[in-house]
This record gives C-alpha cells, structure tokens and sequence, in this order.
C-alpha cells in the first residue's frame, strides 16, 4: 500500500478484475447468439495470421466465419484475412501490448452476430500482456513456432497455462533448425497437462486438420 491508501499493484488487480466481469459479459452474448469462438494469441510471427488464413480456407465452405485482427497500427493481417471473401474487423491497439474486453466491445457492432456461427480473434503478437486479459471466447490458441527456439515454451508459461490448445508452427524448417519440435510439445504438457498440443506448417498445410479437429470445428 502506497501513503494515499492504493498501489500499483492494487489497479492492476483491479483492471484485470473489471476485464474479467466485462469478458463474461461478451461472452454470454456470443453463448445466446449460439456463436463459438475462439481467441489466438502467440509469438510475434509465429504465423497466427497464415494459420487462420489456412483454416478459413478449409473452413469457410462448412461454417459461417467472421474474424477479428488486432495490431498495434497495420491492416496488413485483416487485408490477408479478406483476401480470402471472409468479414474481418480491425482493431488497432495503438499502446497496448494486448487485446481487452473493452476494446473487443467497441467493436461489437460490428460483428455480424445473426449470421455468423464461429469467430475468430487474433491477437496481437506477444507471448506475455494477453495472459492478463481474457476477453470472453470459448477457447484459447497459443501459438509459437520453431524459429523462436526451443526454449520458448518454457520461458512463456503462463499462456501455454491459460490456453486450451497449443501449436508449434513452421515444422516444415525443422530440417533447418537446430531445434527438437516434439521437446517443445514435451514442455508445454509438463505446462499444462490438459493442453491439445498440435504440430503445424501453414505454408504446407500440415497438422491444419488435426488442429481443426482440436478445436472441435
Ligand atoms: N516456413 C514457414 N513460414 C511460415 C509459416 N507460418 C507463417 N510463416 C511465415 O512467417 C511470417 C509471419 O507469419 P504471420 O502469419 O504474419 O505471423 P503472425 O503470428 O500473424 O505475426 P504477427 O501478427 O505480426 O504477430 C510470414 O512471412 C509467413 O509467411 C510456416 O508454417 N512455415
Ligand atoms: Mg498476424
């Protein structure tokens, strides 16, 4: 406690705690409209945007999909997402490391909740700020890819923690790096035993089916 009766550490509790009730709220507002969704979060270029574009592919023909894309300033990830006939939202998050509640709510909206059945929302790349802001969706994607380095799942545990699947991404470079894929999905079971751990390569479409299938799409 500070001298005015508050700390620091007393408004961050409390911003995560008010996330936390705003999420809820998102969330049962996405339950009654009958819409899963799911948030994917992951390393800066671990290829969040490249599996979501693999996926749309596969999945567009099956389920009515909207997305949203968050990053600091840039449209390119949304642009991507377009590209492919599917509805994508941008938000730009400016100073903040992560997404929240609030700013998924400023642009509900704009989501077409009618006539959507699945929603996807990535964040922005960072493997430490979204672990403190849940924002309402049934199910969490983490993502890291080998070029990180093998290390990389055991330096960031807390989202490996709070996520329900994981993926290793960029498998088809294994060859390449000097990097053991299956001790990265070795760490992340010893993280969180409950995890689905999935190996991809959105640039040749490996593993996209397995992961498709561990979300339960
Ligand atoms: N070889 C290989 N390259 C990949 C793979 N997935 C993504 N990439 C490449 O990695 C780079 C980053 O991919 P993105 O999909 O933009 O990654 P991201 O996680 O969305 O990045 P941010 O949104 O900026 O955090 C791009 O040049 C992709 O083409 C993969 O499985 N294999
Ligand atoms: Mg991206």
């Amino acid at each position: 406690m500070s001298g005015q009766g508050f700390s620091i550490v007393d408004i961050e509790q409390d911003l995560i705690k008010r996330n936390e009730e705003l999420a809820k709220e998102i969330s049962n507002i996405f339950h009654k409209k009958g819409i899963k969704t799911f948030e994917i979060v992951g390393a800066i270029g671990a290829g969040k945007t490249a599996i979501l574009e693999t996926m749309v592919e596969r999945l567009k023909g099956k389920y009515r999909l909207a997305l949203v894309t968050a990053d600091v300033t840039t449209e390119i990830d949304a642009d991507r997402i377009r590209r492919h006939g599917v509805k994508c939202i941008q938000i730009s998050t400016g100073r903040e490391c992560a997404l929240t509640a609030s700013l998924l709510q400023d642009i509900l909206n704009q989501i077409p909740l009618d006539t959507i059945d699945v929603l996807f929302v990535e964040n922005v790349g960072n493997l430490i700020c979204p672990a403190d802001f849940i924002i309402g969706s049934d199910k969490r994607i983490v993502v890291v890819s080998i070029t990180e380095g093998e290390h990389v799942v055991i330096k960031h545990p807390m989202l490996f923690k709070m996520s329900d699947v994981a993926v290793i991404n960029k498998i088809d470079l294994r060859n390449v790096m000097d990097v053991d894929p299956e001790k990265m999905v070795r760490d992340a079971l010893e993280i969180n035993p409950s995890l689905k751990v999935v190996l991809t390569s959105a640039k040749t479409s490996e593993g996209i089916g397995e992961l498709i299938d561990a979300l339960g799409l």
